[in-house]
């Protein structure tokens, strides 16, 4: 079945095609024509995950599925959220966005967080969606090099290191992406 996986992040792509196997005949957006950028102006994570996926469907009708993830603190209410990419302000910088967080929790004992991913997938015109939750605490400064984003503040329950602490494969095997990627995979394979 040919599937076209909404993203320019090349990382991600390599991921999914890895765990997908050859049963399926995974595009990029490019190799179905699609060069313009996808609107993503929902609200919600769920909301621009399902946007994504619509337009491919809507502009190319090839089946296919897009993802969006973001980062839930619940001292500010859930935010940065939908919002996690540019939260420190455009364009996106990484530091800035950890900068602005520790700065809003300055003070805060409430520390508890999650990643949250939603992965939308339209086949034939209907839509199926997949969720994955990684659970955790906002620390007070950051800590490890690896992974990007928020990962060097983010320590996950149960561990006393932060996603920038571990290997690619560590945080790979929890993180919420993968959670939400092995649902999709199970219903792909069904
Ligand atoms: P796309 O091009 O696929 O949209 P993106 O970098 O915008 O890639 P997401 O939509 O998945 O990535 O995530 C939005 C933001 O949420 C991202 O820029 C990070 O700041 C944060 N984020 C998501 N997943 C993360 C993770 O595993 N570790 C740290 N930060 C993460």
């Amino acid at each position: 079945m040919t599937l076209c996986f909404a993203t320019n992040n090349a990382n991600k792509l390599a991921e999914i095609s890895a765990m997908l196997g050859d049963q399926f005949d995974l595009k990029t957006l490019q190799e179905i024509g699609c060069f313009e950028e996808i609107p993503e102006t929902q609200d919600t994570i769920a909301g621009n995950s399902r946007q994504k996926a619509q337009y491919v469907w809507e502009h190319f009708r090839v089946n296919c599925f897009a993802d969006d993830s973001g980062l839930e603190v619940d001292a500010l209410d859930g935010a940065p959220g939908v919002h996690s990419a540019y939260y420190g302000g455009h364009p996106r910088s990484y530091e800035r966005n950890v900068n602005l967080l520790l700065t809003n929790l300055e003070g805060k004992t409430d520390r508890k967080a999650r990643f949250r991913t939603v992965i939308t997938l339209v086949l034939d015109g209907q839509y199926h969606a997949f969720e994955g939750v990684a659970e955790g605490v906002i620390l007070t400064e950051p800590r490890g090099t690896g992974g990007f984003g928020y990962d060097p503040v983010f320590q996950p329950d149960g561990y006393d290191r932060t996603f920038a602490e571990m290997s690619l494969d560590e945080k790979g095997a929890i993180s919420h992406r993968r959670k939400a990627f092995e649902k999709l995979i199970a219903f792909l394979k069904k």
